[in-house]
């Protein structure tokens, strides 16, 4: 049997000369213009942390936003462009980064940035499917997001229609493949809870992950995985209702929403400390 040959795009760091006053494209999907654009940068966690990473440690930027993946150079979104070089994955463009404007990360314990890069897989390599399972599996998340993006898939031309069920079959599969499908909603709920439960914890009575007189890239992960939860209830009911009672992560994304993304609200009340 002749396997698939898949492309492999490699980034070519070697092209590209970073400083202070280098404007970086930032391509991500953007919220577009609806209701919940005021209280959400994007549905796409990936982008939220980027961008958040770019407005925390001062990175000059300037947003691009892209309707598809297929531009980007390993078909995924977020990317940087410098001139007309791209570079892909924002952990990958992060790590780059930070060899090249300063680490915001050089402070930290061996120990702390164990627990950063733990914290980090459980939100990009788990609860990042409980995020697709709302925005494309269940029928809910995906007629409320829908509805709110494109005013109902219904109200569509037929071939746009056409293309958007194909996405979402599409990614329905992939949840499926993954695993994620496969639990109950109410498993899937719980599972979510006890992820953000467990960063609360660890957040502590600190303002951020690590510490509390500065961010590190890890707040970026962590506010750009757990916004939505606070900020869009009708995606996912209970576990927004949930997470509100956490008041430490409730706090943290109070704190870098009015901080660094002083033109959305806030869609809770945070607990005083
Ligand atoms: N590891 C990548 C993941 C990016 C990613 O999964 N982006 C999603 C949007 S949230 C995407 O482009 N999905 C398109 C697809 O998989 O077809 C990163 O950190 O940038």
């Amino acid at each position: 049997m002749t396997m698939i040959q898949y492309p492999l795009y490699e980034n070519p760091y070697g092209d590209i000369r970073v400083d202070a006053d280098t404007v970086i494209g930032l391509h991500m999907f953007t919220a577009g213009e609806n209701d919940l654009a005021s209280y959400v940068t994007s549905f796409s966690p990936f982008a939220v942390k980027l961008q958040t990473y770019f407005r925390m440690f001062g990175i000059r930027h300037e947003r691009v936003s892209e309707q598809t993946n297929a531009v980007g150079p390993r078909h995924k979104i977020p990317f940087i462009s410098v001139g007309n070089t791209l570079i892909t994955d924002s952990g990958l463009i992060i790590d780059h980064l930070k060899t090249v404007l300063g680490d915001p990360d050089a402070h930290l314990t061996p120990a702390q940035k164990a627990l950063g890069r733990m914290v980090q897989g459980a939100l990009e390599d788990h609860l990042y499917w409980i995020i697709l399972y709302y925005e494309f599996f269940s029928d809910s998340g995906w007629d409320f997001l829908s509805n709110v993006m494109v005013g109902g898939a219904t109200n569509l031309p037929a071939e746009i229609q056409e293309a958007l069920d194909l996405r979402r079959a599409d990614f329905r599969k992939r949840c499926y493949d993954q695993g994620i499908a496969r639990f109950t909603e109410a498993e899937i709920i719980d599972k979510a809870k006890r992820d953000m439960a467990a960063i609360d914890v660890l957040i502590d009575n600190k303002r951020f992950l690590l510490g509390d007189d500065r961010p590190t890239s890890h707040d970026a992960v962590v506010f750009g995985f757990t916004q939505a939860f606070f900020q869009v209830r009708d995606m996912h009911p209970e576990i927004t209702d949930f997470v509100r009672t956490l008041p430490n992560l409730g706090r943290f994304i109070a704190t870098v929403t009015t901080r660094w993304y002083p033109e959305l609200k806030l869609a809770f009340e945070p607990h005083q400390p």
